[in-house]
């Protein structure tokens, strides 16, 4: 007999970048200049000190480029996952077909280099940018500064410096809430991973599911959301993720 359908939430947080040589924020290292990412990370501090900022992602994007920087064993471990739950034998119709997210935090490129298909990076993309002007989004692995020439209006100086990096600073709307919201509430298993759970609305995917959803969180500590989960690994992403979903 064919088994019930399965719908498959994922969150994804800097931890499960970590291994993979990507700082996460609140980490030991998790400061930048003496600022926390709180400082940082917002559109008063953008419009303070745009070039400060644009420095910030230009390094960020730098390094996500740099050789040493891949997917690792949890971001491949995911890919698989999703490859597994989602092959078109597990359903002949959509009605009884598998569902599967991940939502990621992260900005870096990483499950998607590894494979995942079906990503949401909720809080963007460090190799896009947007036109702050027109908010149309450009891919882009250069350095942006105050100066940098607008891609559709390369001649006109009045439009250099109109890009940003398209990502979502404190205060400004995530990517995808409805969709998301969509996820959690009809989500079989919602697994987090790597995330402090202190960033909102991010941490309160997981009060979103249902009652009967098994809530499932790695971490290589306790987070403030938790006790909200039905289980709690505590190891490095890279090694429980696998274990996991084997
Ligand atoms: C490992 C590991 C290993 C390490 N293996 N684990 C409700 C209550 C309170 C506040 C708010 C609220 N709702 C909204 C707010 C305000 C605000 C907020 O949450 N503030 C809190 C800080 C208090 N939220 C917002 O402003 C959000 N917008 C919003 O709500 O809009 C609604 C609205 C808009 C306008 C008008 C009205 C309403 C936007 C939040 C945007 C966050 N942006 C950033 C920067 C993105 C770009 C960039 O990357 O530079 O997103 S901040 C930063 O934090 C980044 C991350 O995605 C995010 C979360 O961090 P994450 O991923 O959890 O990383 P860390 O470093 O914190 O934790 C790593 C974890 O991994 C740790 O737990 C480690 O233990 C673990 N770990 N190695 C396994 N190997």
């Amino acid at each position: 007999m064919a088994s019930p359908p399965i719908n498959v939430l994922v969150l994804t947080g800097a931890g499960i970048s970590a291994e993979s040589g990507v700082p996460t924020f609140r980490g030991a290292d998790g400061l930048w200049e003496g600022h926390a990412i709180e400082d940082v990370a917002t559109p008063e501090g953008f419009a303070r000190r745009p070039q400060s900022v644009h420095q910030f992602y230009n390094q960020r994007r730098k390094q996500l480029q740099h050789a040493d920087v891949a997917p690792n064993a949890a971001h491949l471990a995911l890919a698989e996952f999703e490859q597994a739950v989602m092959s078109p034998h597990t359903a002949d119709d959509h009605e009884s077909a598998n569902q599967f997210l991940l939502v990621t935090q992260n900005i870096d490129n990483l499950h998607v280099r590894a494979g995942s298909q079906r990503v949401l990076p909720m809080h963007g993309e460090l190799l896009k940018v947007r036109c702050i002007d027109t908010d149309e989004v450009f891919d882009w692995t250069d350095d942006l500064s105050l100066d940098t020439p607008h891609p559709q209006d390369p001649s006109n100086p009045r439009a250099r410096g109109r890009l940003r990096p398209h990502v979502v600073w404190f205060g400004e709307m995530p990517i995808g809430l409805d969709r998301i919201a969509r996820a959690a509430s009809t989500a079989d298993v919602f697994l987090a991973i790597g995330t402090s759970g202190l960033v909102y609305p991010a941490a309160g995917i997981v009060r979103q599911t249902s009652p009967a959803c098994r809530r499932i969180e790695i971490n290589l500590d306790d987070t403030p959301a938790s006790s909200v989960f039905d289980e709690t690994i505590r190891g490095k992403a890279t090694v429980e993720v696998p274990q996991l979903l084997d």
